[in-house]
């Protein structure tokens, strides 16, 4: 099998970043967890013009963090645990309705940790399907399943109008740039766990702190 070119966009990259996001004390690191959303994003606007509404929106998102993270209180936002203690001790965020605080970083992780869910989704229909498996029909479900239900109408239209641009299954993971369709499914299946990890520790605390639903 080719070796992906050096340089070359690799999706192994991205995925390890979700892996180095988790501490031991399991804290979320907020620098990875960004970082691993920034190749997401890298890797959707190479798939085409179609997806840059939805990487607009990511772009905007991640932003919005960052600016946190290497701003003045950039110690409160080393990980999600000392980011979500910091902002509710300070009433920084909206939790009905966006009003005085409309982009504080708990509502916005709040967006990508839902995304996380489409991701986690997808990946393992990706990982399991047949050969000849539609990929748009694999995100279609994987959407329907986690993201669509916080989504308006047009949106949701949108987002699966888009997902009919999706390349084959094997074309996809020809993309992602880590070997083979082999090397790729095995790829995935040892960067999953460490998503769900991601996923899990994130929900777990948005549950504890009520913030599932905030603005
Ligand atoms: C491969 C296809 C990618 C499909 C991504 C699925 C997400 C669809 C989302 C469409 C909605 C985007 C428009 C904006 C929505 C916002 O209203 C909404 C809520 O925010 P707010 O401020 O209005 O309350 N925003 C979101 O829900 C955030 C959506 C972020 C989506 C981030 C997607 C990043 C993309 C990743 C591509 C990964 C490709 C997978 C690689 C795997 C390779 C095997």
């Amino acid at each position: 099998k080719m070796a992906a070119a050096p340089g070359a966009f690799s999706l192994r990259e991205v995925l390890a970043a979700f892996q180095a996001c988790v501490t031991e004390q399991r804290e979320v690191l907020l620098g990875p967890y960004l970082q691993g959303w920034r190749g997401l994003v890298r890797f959707l606007n190479g798939l085409g013009a179609i997806f840059s509404f939805i990487s607009k929106d990511a772009v905007t998102k991640i932003q919005i963090m960052e600016s946190y993270c290497g701003g003045e209180r950039r110690e409160e936002y080393r990980t999600l645990q000392s980011m979500v203690s910091y902002e509710l001790s300070r009433g920084l965020v909206d939790l009905q309705r966006r009003s005085s605080h409309p982009d504080s970083g708990c509502r916005t992780i709040l967006r990508l940790h839902r995304a996380l869910r489409w991701l986690q989704l997808f990946l393992e229909g990706l990982r399991t399907a047949r050969q000849d498996a539609s990929t748009s029909a694999i995100c279609t479900d994987s959407y329907n399943a986690s993201l669509a239900a916080y989504h308006p109408w047009v949106v949701r239209k949108a987002a699966v109008v888009a997902f009919c641009a999706l390349p084959s299954r094997d074309a996809f993971l020809e993309v992602m740039n880590v070997g083979g369709p082999e090397e790729a499914v095995e790829m995935l299946g040892d960067a999953l766990p460490h998503i769900r990890d991601v996923y899990g520790i994130t929900q777990e605390l948005y549950e504890q702190h009520c913030l599932v639903g905030v603005a």
